[in-house]
C-alpha cells in the first residue's frame, strides 16, 4: 500500500513539474519579448537623445532664456552652459558647485566678485553685445554671454 502512495505522489509531482515546465515555455517567449521591447525603446531613446545633441559634447552649448533669466552652473572647473544667449535686460546668475572659489569676470561689463562653494550671483544685463568672461583665480575657464 505504501509504494502505491509514494508512487502516486511521485506521479503528482511529475505532472506539477511538467505543467511547470510547459508554463515556462510560454513564459520565456513572452519575457525574451517584453526584454527585446524594453531594450528598443531605450535604445530608441538614446539614439534620439543623441541625435539631438548631434553626437557632440564639444560643441559650446547655448541657452537662451524665454523669461529673462538664465543659471550658469560653476562644476569642475567649467561653467555650464559655456555660452548663454539672453535678451537685453536679463538676469544671469552663477552658481558655485565647486569647493574652489571662482569668479565671473568680464571686466568691461560684470563681475560677480568671488564666489564660495554654494555662493550664487546675479548680474543684469542691459547693453546688447557678446561678452567674454573669466574667472579670475582659474583665467583658463572661459564663458561668453551673448545679449541680444
Ligand atoms: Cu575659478
Amino acid at each position: 500500500m505504501q509504494p502505491d502512495v509514494n508512487r502516486a505522489a511521485n506521479s503528482a509531482v511529475a505532472i506539477g513539474m511538467q505543467k511547470l515546465l510547459s508554463d515556462r515555455r510560454l513564459l520565456l517567449p513572452v519575457l525574451l519579448t517584453a526584454v527585446a521591447i524594453a531594450v528598443g525603446s531605450v535604445l530608441i531613446v538614446v539614439l534620439a537623445d543623441d541625435a539631438s545633441v548631434g553626437g557632440s559634447t564639444a560643441a559650446p552649448r547655448t541657452q537662451s532664456a524665454a523669461d529673462g533669466s538664465v543659471t550658469i552652473d560653476i562644476t569642475d572647473f567649467k561653467y555650464e552652459p559655456a555660452t548663454v544667449t539672453v535678451r537685453a535686460g536679463s538676469r544671469v546668475s552663477w552658481v558655485n558647485n565647486d569647493v574652489a572659489p571662482h569668479t565671473a569676470t568680464a571686466s568691461d561689463a560684470f563681475d560677480t566678485g568671488t564666489l564660495e562653494k554654494g555662493d550664487m550671483e546675479t548680474v543684469t544685463l542691459e547693453e546688447p553685445g557678446t561678452y567674454a568672461y573669466i574667472c579670475e583665480f582659474h583665467p583658463f575657464m572661459k564663458g561668453t554671454v551673448v545679449v541680444e
